[in-house]
């Protein structure tokens, strides 16, 4: 079939379909059937629409000997996939008719999916994007990841305080993947090297198989289509049957035992480097799978490895899976028998690393111990590579392999051809910090591409309205075009387009603010403004500022309930990592915040706080199209891009931020007027830590601040406990790290300003639309043309 005609669909098609699917898949009547059943056999409709584009996209790539491109990632945050499928064939019309005509619901069908959190923030999500954005342009190309069982945990408040609870997106069926028993590869781990007649012989003393499973993801229109292989562990053998026959039973289940372990559960922080044997198994595991599967595929075509490096580039997203630099080698050298150079060559002309992080705590490293033990071959390889690494640069000291460790960031860098940042600051930032001495030996590595969205899942299918009416003003071209989202401007002046503008956003509210009052039992005015922080819960995110300033307003608004205060509804969203206590005490502290605020009658028609339990890309979803306030408010230098500052501008809510990651981008593209700023530079930052006593000397100068932390210090919001805050009014009042004082009053200040400009809806209107109207940059289809041309030297098909 001609991948440019795909076949029209009819609703009666699909109902079809739909039937036959529910009858011959999964063996139920109508009748009988259960949501779902429904949800399946659609799902088994709408993937069956794009496996001949998946079979002529790798058919394509095979007869053009295009090169690939392959993206390892520890974490995908796909979230659920049924509708982008519908949405990206362009059925959605079809769809819910052949729904309502069975008798169903078709958004309660589409919400039965198991939302799949195969990831902890920002970094797994734009990996999703990514994905997305690479079918969208037709590049060949394939996600590795591993097949968790148990994604990101389940997030629950108990007495306000965060509780988890394992997830089990795999208990529920879900119709993505298709298992590929055949393609299967044994990984080992442990054991010894010896000396063979001048080779390097590995034995591990541990193995298990990974399993691959294929998940097809379809781009805009359906033309193209690449797949995300997840890696799944599987005993090399059920049991092990001498250990059964001595009745050692605990032995005999033990390859059972290491396999299960290894594909559990994804590792639930991402921002401190865990030093945990099993973490550094997970990323061996998938990285050394996908590798093997790489190289199959290049041998089943090509029969020259110095071919490699032109057929093949590889993506390593953050440190995780940077033990592909050592483990290339070793397949090149140790199996494949090329000198170690030009193995560390070729390796080196394939790999690519990503940056995502300037935050020291994150930056992956080994103990050579933990290392060694598990990757004795590995461990001899890295060595090697820095002694080549330093003979060619004899000028510099440098090494990977400082106090015993192995560290991953500059492994990463050595090995790879190009390093790149995630945003402009972040990546000036990673030239002058991390990577200065690499970047004065290899001034031309580093390159920045900044994070973008796909404009599919975070404007065309979560917002229904505002697209209908971009599309009804400029037609529908922006969806692979989205920086002809500009085109919207001039009509921003027009007071009827800004009414019908506005208007799409106050049915978003209604919509939320009914949710939110069936579901979570919170009663809002839709007519508030809806100022929303939803990420991950850290310290340098600053969730704690926010809060502070929500007590600060509280208390003013007490003072004055008369004052004209602007109504608001603060919500936030978000999940600490387990061990993390302090962010764990924000969530409480909040919680309890909102508890007494949003019960006081004085006060509750100005101001009410939310927390809503377990974020994640649906819930996403349902509120970015809801919010006029994006809050973007990180210590400048700490958030190396953000990609939900760039959801809400989209979705039309101005930002209050910083000087941070891709917020200064994100203020140039939609206008400083625009955009309410606050805050310290990244320079300025670094020089008021330098500050002695800086927290104590900007309470002192701001009686609101002071005021504040007097009332969390007297139990205004823990009456139980009045002490239960002492360690976040000691932090804040002590070193402040995150300067979370120092920035105080210009907050507050920004604040205000916001309140002024949403009082006037015409301005306020006029801002959102502008917003819209010129993010249209950060789609990740950009992004992803950037690597293609600066880093992979890809080509669309
Ligand atoms: O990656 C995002 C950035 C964001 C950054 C995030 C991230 C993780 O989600 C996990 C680990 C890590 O080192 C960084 O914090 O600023 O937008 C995608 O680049």
């Amino acid at each position: 079939m001609n991948i440019a005609t795909l076949p029209t669909v009819s609703s009666d098609n699909l109902r079809d379909a739909i039937l036959n699917h529910l009858a011959y898949s999964f063996g139920k009547t109508p009748e009988a059937a259960q949501t779902e059943d429904w949800r399946m056999a659609l799902s088994f409709a709408i993937r069956d629409r794009m496996v001949e584009a998946w079979f002529a996209a790798t058919r394509r790539t095979y007869e053009a000997g295009a090169k690939r491109v392959y993206y390892l990632s520890m974490e995908f945050l796909i979230g659920r996939l049924l509708e982008d499928g519908i949405v990206n064939l362009r059925l959605a019309d079809q769809a819910r008719a052949a729904l309502t005509d069975l008798g169903l619901d078709y958004d309660a069908v589409l919400a039965d999916e198991p939302d799949a959190a195969l990831g902890n923030g920002g970094l797994g999500r734009l990996a999703a994007c990514f994905l997305e954005s690479l079918s969208t342009l037709s590049c060949p190309a394939m996600g590795y990841g591993i097949r968790y069982e148990h994604g990101l945990f389940r997030q629950s408040f108990q007495g306000g305080r965060q509780v988890e609870s394992p997830e089990t997106w795999l208990l529920q069926r879900h119709a993505w993947e298709f298992e590929r028993p055949e393609a299967r590869y044994r990984i080992g781990f442990g054991g010894e090297v010896r000396e063979d007649r001048g080779r390097s012989v590995w034995t591990p003393s541990e193995q298990v198989d990974a399993e691959a499973f294929d998940t097809p993801i379809a781009g805009w229109q359906g033309k193209w289509v690449n797949t995300l292989r997840l890696w799944s562990a599987k005993a090399v053998a059920p049991f092990d049957l001498d250990s059964f026959n001595r009745g050692d039973f605990a032995a005999a289940a033990a390859p059972e035992a290491l396999a299960r372990t290894i594909s559990r559960v994804l590792y639930p922080d991402d921002t401190t480097e865990q030093g945990k044997e099993l973490r550094l198994k997970q990323e061996f595991f998938f990285t050394a799978a996908a590798l093997r599967d790489i190289l199959r595929r290049f041998d089943s075509e090509y029969d020259d490895l110095s071919q490699l490096p032109a057929k093949v580039a590889i993506q390593l997203n953050d440190t995780h899976p940077a033990i592909a630099g050592p483990e290339l080698v070793r397949l090149l050298h140790d199996e494949r028998g090329l000198p170690f150079d030009r193995a560390m060559e070729i390796a080196q002309g394939c790999l690519n690393y990503t940056n995502h992080t300037l935050l020291p705590e994150a930056l992956e490293s080994w103990h050579e111990g933990v290392f060694g033990k598990l990757l004795p071959r590995h461990l001899q390889i890295v060595d090697r590579i820095d002694d080549a690494h330093g003979k060619a640069h004899p000028s510099r000291s440098f090494s990977m392999r400082a106090d015993s460790q192995v560290k991953m960031g500059e492994l990463s860098f050595v090995m790879a051809n190009r390093v790149n940042g995630v945003s402009a600051l972040h990546t000036g930032l990673m030239k002058e910090t991390v990577f200065a001495e690499l970047h004065a030996l290899h001034p031309d590595k580093i390159v920045n591409e900044t994070n973008g969205v796909t404009p599919r899942r975070w404007l065309l299918s979560c917002n229904p309205r505002l697209s209908n009416l971009v599309t009804d003003t400029i037609g529908d071209g922006w969806v692979d075009d989205l920086e002809r989202l500009k085109e919207l401007e001039s009509h921003v002046d027009d007071a009827g387009w800004r009414d019908r503008f506005a208007a799409a956003k106050r049915d978003n509210k209604a919509d939320l603010s009914n949710w939110l009052a069936e579901t979570q039992g919170v009663s809002v005015d839709p007519e508030a403004m809806f100022d929303i922080q939803i990420k991950r819960m850290h310290e340098y995110k600053r969730q704690h500022l926010n809060i502070l300033e929500a007590i600060a307003h509280w208390q003013e608004i007490k003072d004055d309930p008369n004052a004209g205060w602007t109504p608001r509804i603060k919500i936030f969203a978000g999940k600490a990592a387990p061990g993390y206590f302090f962010a764990k005490d924000i969530i409480r502290l909040i919680n309890d915040v909102a508890r007494v605020v949003n019960a006081d009658t004085a006060t509750r028609d100005k101001l009410q706080v939310a927390f809503l339990p377990n974020y994640n890309v649906t819930l996403a979803e349902r509120l970015i199209p809801a919010a006029d306030l994006s809050e973007q408010i990180s210590t400048a230098g700490k958030e190396a891009s953000g990609t939900g500052n760039m959801k809400f501008a989209l979705n039309g809510a101005p930002t209050v931020g910083t000087l941070d990651g891709a917020n200064v981008e994100i203020r140039e593209h939609v206008g400083a007027d625009n955009f309410f700023l606050f805050g310290m530079t990244a320079p300025e930052v670094t020089e008021r830590r330098m500050l002695d006593g800086h927290a104590r000397a900007a309470i002192e100068a701001d009686p609101r601040l002071a005021r504040a932390l007097d009332a969390i210090r007297d139990g205004t919001f823990s009456p139980d406990d009045p002490d239960r805050y002492a360690g976040i009014i000691e932090n804040l009042a002590g070193h402040d790290y995150f300067l979370v004082c120092s920035d105080f009053t210009d907050y507050w200040r920004a604040q205000r300003e916001v309140d002024a400009a949403y009082a006037d809806p015409a301005r306020w209107a006029g801002m959102a639309a502008l917003n819209t109207a010129r993010s249209g940059w950060f789609s990740s289809d950009r992004t992803i043309r950037g690597y293609m041309s600066d880093i992979w030297g890809a080509a669309s098909l």
